[in-house]
This record gives C-alpha cells, sequence and structure tokens, in this order.
C-alpha cells in the first residue's frame, strides 16, 4: 500500500480498517540472508510513527506499543466511522520461520550469527 492510497480512503470516506504489523525490518529477506549464511545487513527500517502518518493523511490512526492494548485497539478501530490504521509495533525477533525449516536453514543461521558475534566484538 502507497501513501497516496491512505488519502485514496479519506477522499471516498473508505471504512477500511488498516493494521500494521511494524517489526521494524525487512523481515523476510533477513530471514534469507540468514538462511544463506551471510551477516544481517541493511534490513534494519528506521520506521516512522505509522498512526502518525495516518492522521496526517486524515484517517484515525491508533499506535499500539503494549500487547495488552492490542484488543482495545482493534475494538476502537471497529467501532471508529471511517477509514482507520492501527500501527502495532511488534518484536523483531519474532521472526517467521521458514515453511519446513531444514538443516541447511539452521546451519547458514548459526553462520550468520556467529560472523555478527565476530564482526560486533571486533568493534
Ligand atoms: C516490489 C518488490 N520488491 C522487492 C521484493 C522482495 N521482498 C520480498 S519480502 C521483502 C521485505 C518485506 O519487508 P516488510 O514489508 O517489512 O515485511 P516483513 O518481511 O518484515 O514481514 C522484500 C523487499 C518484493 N517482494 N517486491
Amino acid at each position: 500500500m502507497l501513501l497516496g492510497d491512505l488519502r485514496t480512503a479519506v477522499t471516498y470516506d473508505l471504512p477500511v480498517k488498516l493494521i500494521v504489523f511494524d517489526n521494524g525490518s525487512l523481515g523476510m529477506v533477513k530471514l534469507e540472508q540468514e538462511q544463506g549464511g551471510l551477516p544481517e545487513f541493511g534490513t534494519h527500517l528506521d520506521n516512522p510513527d505509522f498512526a502518525a502518518v495516518a492522521r496526517a493523511m486524515g484517517l484515525t490512526g491508533v499506535r499500539v506499543t503494549d500487547p495488552g492494548d492490542v484488543d482495545e485497539a482493534v475494538a476502537e478501530a471497529m467501532r471508529t466511522e471511517g477509514p482507520t490504521l492501527v500501527d502495532v509495533v511488534t518484536n523483531p525477533a519474532e521472526v517467521a520461520l521458514p515453511p519446513r525449516p531444514t538443516p541447511a536453514d539452521a546451519w547458514g543461521f548459526a553462520i550468520a550469527k556467529t560472523k555478527e558475534a565476530l564482526v560486533s566484538h571486533g568493534d
């Protein structure tokens, strides 16, 4: 979804509810790097507050940083008329696993983490 799409939802008063799973990361790319034994590189995202972005675009924006607030935030979004975005900050360590992790994936992950440890200890 692009920024302009948010405004389209406002222009046409679309009753859409958008949920952002904000893990601050190109998580899939990070996983692929790790599978291949490569240290993580360039996958961190310096994300803005997407609820604030949504508000600037005319939607209702709700930001969740505490897991205990998810239920209420979703309920609020469903109660609210018009387009609403819920920005849920998630744990980037909750990495999606490959559908069927293989020993080769595990080996790649071990190599990647070893390289990362060696680089960080070299600081
Ligand atoms: C147009 C396009 N460019 C590049 C890719 C390659 N790609 C696959 S997953 C991914 C990262 C997606 O990151 P994000 O949207 O933050 O989701 P996450 O993997 O963290 O769940 C990229 C760049 C793609 N699928 N489509």
